[in-house]
């Protein structure tokens, strides 16, 4: 059993505001091999707390990393195109901005697949990947990308200075969030850093999770969740000054990339971000008060939903064998009383089943062979390129639903500009609340 921590996670402060509980829980990326059906699966309690001291919003109880990013992680970058797209753009833009080139080096932590890094190596800049997930890194490896099976944090940095090594670009993407010593890893980004570096961070906005009772993306991988205020927070007590913030509305339900670095040199959309939050009251305990009464009402509506429409006779699936839909499906009791199976195009996936409930996850050819009534989005944070792309399952007479902000038919998606997804954005994809 583990216990729940009593200091804060970034600052050591030891008043600790739980606001939600989701019960015990099974990791969420631990899917199930059918033969493993019988034996019991490992839950832990999964609670949120706010920090008074530095703001930070994050979980109670800690999973070894090892058992959560190692034993049986599942997670590969490179099956989003809209993520892959993103991952592109962000590498042209460093290229041009910090005019990188062959003696520059960039090093990213928790480089997965090498989905971004192989941006710079293509053309010809030196990069280093570090990431513990022994089969993603070698995916990696195998595609060229130098890449250390390991996790990062301040010893693993020294030890690079000590081979002469400095990053002039430090990226960590989805990471931050993962990391339950954040003094080692934040520490470690400090020493690695080359005194006019800059380190990019990218994690969801707590904001956005909030506002759109994005709670399934509360699970044990995710330590941490971050605000402006808070990032802030951390990384003067690292030295590192928090000089400017990006938005990405359409990106895992809404993501910030905080730019970081040695150097004070702070922008006006920092300080338009964090009077945001204080206005809106992000860096307060009231603000997330009541939040877990909204989650049980989502979950409430998402069961009435299902069961309305099963008792219809209609059939229903899933699509996306997310980290998200574990917490989603095990938070609401949803299992296979309600869905059939869930579909997911990383085949990593395939033949297993969501941790818990034990739905089976298909291929996505499904959806056509059996045509669904039905299909709840788990990977909601992509809804519109999942609509996109099941363009024939639709045309078939297929709806599709999704859970947040609440549960909802999904109408046709409308594509912004930037590609929108539901979450974050919304406001982007018309949907008709089903009460
Ligand atoms: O922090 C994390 C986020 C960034 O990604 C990791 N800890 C784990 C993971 O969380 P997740 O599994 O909820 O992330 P995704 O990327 O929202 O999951 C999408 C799932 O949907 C993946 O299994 C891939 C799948 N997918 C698909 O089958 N077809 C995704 C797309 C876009 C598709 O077209
Ligand atoms: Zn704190």
């Amino acid at each position: 059993m583990t216990a729940a921590i009593t200091a804060c996670r970034a600052c050591g402060g030891e008043t600790l505001r739980p606001f939600l509980s989701l019960g015990k829980t099974p990791l969420a990326d631990a899917l199930v091999r059918p033969d493993d059906i019988d034996a019991a699966e490992q839950r832990f309690p999964l609670e949120v707390a706010f920090c008074e001291e530095c703001t930070l919003v994050q979980i109670l109880h800690d999973v070894p990393p090892q058992t959560l990013f190692v034993d049986n992680y599942l997670y590969f970058s490179s099956f989003s195109d809209h993520l892959l797209e993103h991952s592109r753009a962000h590498a042209t833009n460093l290229i041009t901005s910090r005019g990188l080139g062959e003696d520059s080096l960039v090093v990213e932590l928790a480089s997965n697949d090498g989905y971004l890094l192989k941006n710079f190596a293509e053309q010809g800049i030196p990069v280093l990947g570090i990431d513990p997930a022994p089969d993603q890194a070698a995916v990696a490896i195998e595609n060229g990308i130098p890449t250390l099976v390991e996790f990062f944090g301040v010893e693993v940095a020294q030890r690079l200075r000590a081979e002469g090594k400095q990053a002039d670009v430090i990226i960590a993407n989805n990471v931050m969030a993962h990391v339950p010593d954040l003094d080692s890893f934040v520490g470690g980004m400090a020493e690695l850093i080359a005194d006019d570096g800059l380190i990019t961070v990218e994690n969801p906005w707590v904001h956005d999770l909030v506002q759109h009772a994005e709670f399934d993306t509360i699970y044990h991988e995710h330590f941490s969740y971050y605000s402006c205020t808070s990032v802030h927070n951390l990384m003067r007590r690292h030295g590192l000054f928090l000089n400017d913030v990006e938005y990405f509305p359409d990106l895992h339900g809404g993501t910030l990339r905080w730019h970081c670095g040695p150097v004070e040199d702070v922008s006006d959309r920092v300080r338009e971000f964090t009077a945001l939050e204080e206005a809106e009251g992000v860096t307060g305990f009231a603000y997330y008060a009541d939040f877990g009464e909204r989650v049980q009402a989502n979950i409430d509506a998402l069961r009435a939903l299902l069961i309305e429409r099963r008792a219809a006779g209609r059939t229903i699936a899933a699509y996306g064998a997310a980290a998200k839909g574990s917490t989603l499906l095990n938070a609401s009791g949803i299992g296979t009383d309600l869905l059939d199976f869930v579909v997911d195009r990383n085949v990593h996936k395939h033949g297993l089943m969501m941790p818990g409930v034990h739905v089976p996850v298909r291929p996505t050819e499904a959806l056509l062979e059996e045509q669904p009534d039905d299909v709840l989005i788990l990977a909601w944070n992509f809804a519109d390129e999942i609509v996109a792309q099941q363009a024939e399952y639709v045309r078939r007479g297929g709806t599709f639903l999704v859970p947040v902000p609440t549960p909802a038919e999904l109408q046709q998606a409308v594509q912004s500009p930037g590609g929108s997804n539901v979450g974050g954005a919304a406001e982007d994809t018309q949907t008709e609340a089903l009460s």
